[in-house]
């Protein structure tokens, strides 16, 4: 018996727009798995070296590729990462990249504890729409899309229409 076909989507954008949130309720209501690259590579220690800039570890990209690739290929995986261009094109049937407005971004930043350079360095990743240009240089045009997550009722929107792509890319696949 062959099992059913379930797609993979990329959660992206800069820290703080609501990927996390967004993710986690997603996985809820389709079934499909939630992961973290941040969790996964603290679990697995997968660093290769020191971020003295920013205080923060360097993700080893070639061993989280490596770690996900089995289950990436099974389908059915809502990926969840500040960055897009680390993981194989092929992985991916459709890419979101969710937006917040800055003054509220920083808000949400500050309120998570970053302060200074840290602080500024995202919100102006934001302004810059940097990951939003890094995911259309990265995939398909067509298969990358733009989504508002200002309010709850934005998270209710793209919710909604998340699901419904899920369930009609199921029923076409199947
Ligand atoms: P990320 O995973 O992108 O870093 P998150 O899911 O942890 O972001 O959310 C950051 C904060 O913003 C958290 O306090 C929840 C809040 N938030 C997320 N989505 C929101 C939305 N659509 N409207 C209002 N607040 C939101």
């Amino acid at each position: 018996m062959k099992m059913k076909k379930r797609p993979n989507i990329l959660l992206t954008g800069t820290p703080g727009v609501g990927k996390t949130t967004l993710g986690k309720e997603l996985a809820q209501q389709t079934g499909l798995t939630y992961i973290n690259i941040g969790d996964l590579a603290q679990e697995g220690q997968l660093y290769e070296g020191y971020d003295e800039e920013y205080q923060c570890p360097i993700l080893d990209e070639d061993r989280v590729v490596d770690e996900l690739d089995e289950k990436m290929v099974e389908g059915g995986v809502i990926v969840d990462y500040h960055g897009c261009d680390l993981f194989p094109e092929r992985w991916f049937h459709i890419v979101f990249v969710l937006r917040t407005d800055n003054t509220q971004l920083y808000t949400r930043l500050e309120s998570r504890g970053y302060t200074g350079k840290k602080l500024q360095d995202n919100v102006q990743c934001e302004i810059f729409q940097t990951i939003y240009e890094e995911a259309m240089e990265a995939y398909s045009e067509e298969i990358v899309h733009q989504l508002p997550s200002n309010t709850p009722e934005d998270l209710e929107r793209n919710l909604e229409q998340i699901v419904n792509w899920t369930e009609q890319w199921m029923k076409d696949h199947n």
